[in-house]
């Protein structure tokens, strides 16, 4: 018998549909390991089986001893059928996975929690399970060190086209191990060109953008104990990531020939554009429904849901948040009123808005964003008299494949903007690096100009067999296709006049610079378009300084490799150098989406660089060995955010009296190069580079 790895924990989230008792992490080769679970813990129908299962299934494999313990009542976690779908965006939904975290966090040790969570496997929806067991992982002090697997890994029926499980199937069937070639999906599959709205495709669609906005949320939970919701900033991180996300948007709308998104503001317009997911579910029975074009949002009344709300209620919350943005305050549960602070104004908000249970008052304000999440994940069948279940827009995993989130949430952000609209503006003195200079900005892509990016499509392989039910083992490879760019390097020159050396923190920043009628961006606007390429501190000796910074360094990054990392690797004991290469987290933007598309013509963009004082920048921890590296976008686990300012400093804010386009924005201490985003359409293969 092996010893107990807090490791074995892991391969719990393997072939999520699969019992238990079935051995994990098995390879070519290998004969995988065992749960030796007490025949009590087997649920209703394979009890009678007993100890025969165990030897039926596990002969071979290493086994893992699973203690018994005594089990807590599910109770209501169990209202959540097998074969739902699960939302965080459904208050019952939610308050249940609050209640199976709060299980796993009690458990005494590693043991204990493997056990419970080895009881509850095969008894809870596998969704659920996979979320409140992931953010117990995360979140207990002695899992911490473990990473909880790629979603897209376990649940690719999330992800993919559903043509292609069939497939996978056949080829695990027919085609032994190791020759199995990649099935290919084709990077078009939910609409023809007919839908102008086809070109953002690449985008919405994107595993990596999905897979880090559904880990996004899962490192934020909006519910559950304080301890475990209310991380540093998070209200303020929910606002600065969507934003992002909004404004890459855009830049993406732009480089196709379309307008920037247009908010979803009137909720009784018809919504012009649908979307047909074409994801089937390889666990739920029923596979997300399309929502047609020209549907109004309706008032929601589903009883099995426990879900009734007016669309009127919504606009209801909205106008009570506008109105304390209004005045500057908001009011909690107990009446007494708190400041929307300079500073941490929009914290509160982003709780308020998103909301979460941070929220000082929830009756009041109520749960705008989620309800309006839910509403249009409804929109098909509001009332449920067809029996469906809800469509992409009602699951974190799926939500930024419809083009209507991107209208949700620029609805969103256009309410906390107008709070920033009443903020001071922020002066020259806030602005300026006193006696720091940038001189110059160059980008450099090998083999190319200088201030070019060079974009194009490239393939890629991923292996989703963990996530289905094979009987034959072994990798199924996926080749999907994705926008990728060649890699390149920033090359900044700065000045340091001070009399001794500086640290700074360099903030690097890119938006189109003309807007989609061709003319140049007024600051109001313009600001609201700039995506966060990186953000990372300098060292300023006296006299000129010239460093390069590689584009695989971005901050909002992570490498495609740690987007769809797998567990098909043991990972090395604690306190181990090993570990920490492995000891990585999965939020992070995709790497291969840090630059947008651009144009075949070549697209015009303003590479923006500024030197921020990093007096008041600095955030005084500790972070050595702990995933760092995409800290802008999802914060760092278990720490204060990385950087003092407020997030998308210096463009959060409106401009000082008389700035009215960039170049009058800009300190000694900021550089705009005017770079140019060639876009090639041609379709490499996995590993091929761009020449
Ligand atoms: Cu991330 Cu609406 O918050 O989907």
């Amino acid at each position: 018998m092996s010893k107990h790895n807090p490791q074995d924990l892991l391969l719990l989230f393997e072939h999520p549909q699969e019992p238990v008792f079935v051995p994990k992490g098995d390879k070519a080769g290998d004969n995988g390991f065992v749960f030796a679970v007490p025949d009590t813990y087997l649920s209703d129908q394979y009890r009678p089986l007993g100890a025969l299962l165990t030897t039926r299934f596990g002969e071979d494999a290493e086994q893992i001893p699973v203690k018994k313990i005594s089990i807590p009542p599910l109770g209501e976690i169990l209202d959540i059928k097998r074969d739902e779908n699960f939302s965080l965006f459904l208050e019952k939904h939610r308050h249940i996975a609050g209640k199976l975290i709060e299980i796993f966090m009690g458990m005494r040790n590693t043991q204990d929690l493997l056990s419970m969570a080895c009881y509850c496997r095969d008894r809870v929806n596998p969704y659920l399970f996979n979320y409140a067991f992931s953010v117990a992982l995360l979140n207990r002090k002695d899992t911490k060190n473990l990473s909880v697997p790629s979603f897209a890994r376990l649940f690719p029926d999330k992800y993919v086209d559903s043509k292609v499980f069939t497939r996978a199937r056949e080829e695990a069937k027919i085609v032994p191990d190791g020759s199995r070639a990649p099935l290919v999906i084709p990077k078009d599959f939910t609409a023809s060109e007919r839908e102008e709205e086809q070109r953002l495709s690449y985008f919405r669609e994107d595993l990596g953008a999905n897979l880090h906005h559904w880990h996004w949320h899962l490192v934020y939970p909006l519910n559950g104990e304080r301890a475990i919701v209310a991380k540093n900033r998070r209200g303020e991180l929910f606002y600065y990531m969507h934003q992002q996300i909004i404004a890459r948007y855009n830049f993406e709308r732009l480089c196709n020939k379309l307008k920037r998104v247009e908010r979803l503001e009137d909720f009784n317009q018809p919504i012009k554009e649908a979307y047909f997911p074409k994801l089937d579910s390889v666990v739920a029975s029923r596979a997300y429904p399309a929502r047609v074009a020209n549907q109004k949002m309706q008032n929601i009344d589903r009883a099995v849901d426990r879900v009734r709300l007016d669309v009127d209620e919504l606009k209801r919350w909205s106008n009570r948040i506008l109105d304390a943005i209004q005045k500057g305050t908001v009011m909690n549960e107990k009446g007494q009123t708190i400041e929307l602070g300079e500073n941490d104004g929009i914290d509160t908000l982003g709780n308020i808005i998103e909301s979460s249970v941070l929220s000082p008052n929830r009756n009041y304000y109520g749960d705008l964003h989620n309800m309006g999440h839910v509403v249009l994940a409804y929109i098909h069948d509001p009332d449920h008299r067809y029996l469906e279940t809800f469509g992409v827009m009602g699951d974190v995993a799926t939500a930024m494949r419809d083009p209507v989130f991107y209208r949700w949430h620029a609805y969103i952000d256009d309410i906390l903007q107008q709070h920033k609209a009443t903020l001071p503006r922020y002066t020259i003195d806030q602005l300026n690096y006193s006696g720091i200079t940038v001189k110059d900005v160059k980008v450099q892509s090998q083999g190319s100009s200088s201030n070019v990016f060079n974009t194009f499509w490239q393939q890629s392989d991923v292996d989703l067999s963990r996530g289905m039910d094979f009987q034959e083992k072994g990798a199924v490879f996926i080749r999907f296709t994705h926008l990728q760019h060649q890699p390149f390097t920033y090359k900044i020159t700065v000045n340091n006049a001070n009399p001794t050396t500086k640290l700074g923190t360099c903030r690097i920043f890119l938006a189109p610079k003309f807007d989609e009628g061709g003319s140049t961006w007024s600051f109001r606007n313009q600001r609201l378009m700039f995506i966060e390429l990186d953000k990372f501190t300098v060292t300023l000796k006296q006299g000129a300084n010239t460093f390069t910074r590689a584009s695989t360094e971005s901050t909002v990054t992570i490498p495609f490799e740690r987007t769809f990392r797998d567990l098909d690797t043991r990972r090395p004991g604690a306190n181990t150098a090993e570990l920490d290469q492995f000891n990585f987290c999965g939020c992070g933007w995709p790497q291969h989406l840090l630059i947008p598309k651009g144009t075949a013509e070549g697209m015009a963009g303003e590479l923006f660089v500024m030197i921020s004082n990093y007096d008041d920048d600095k955030v005084d921890q500790n972070i050595d060995g702990v995933c760092s590296d995409a800290g802008s976008f999802c914060g760092i686990k278990d720490k204060l955010y990385p950087d003092r300012r407020s997030m998308g400093y210096p463009f959060d804010r409106l401009p000082r009296e008389g700035v009215n386009n960039l170049q009058q924005f800009l300190t000694p201490n900021m550089r705009v190069a005017n770079v140019t985003i060639n876009f090639k359409d041609k379709t490499f293969k996995p590993k091929e580079a761009f020449v």
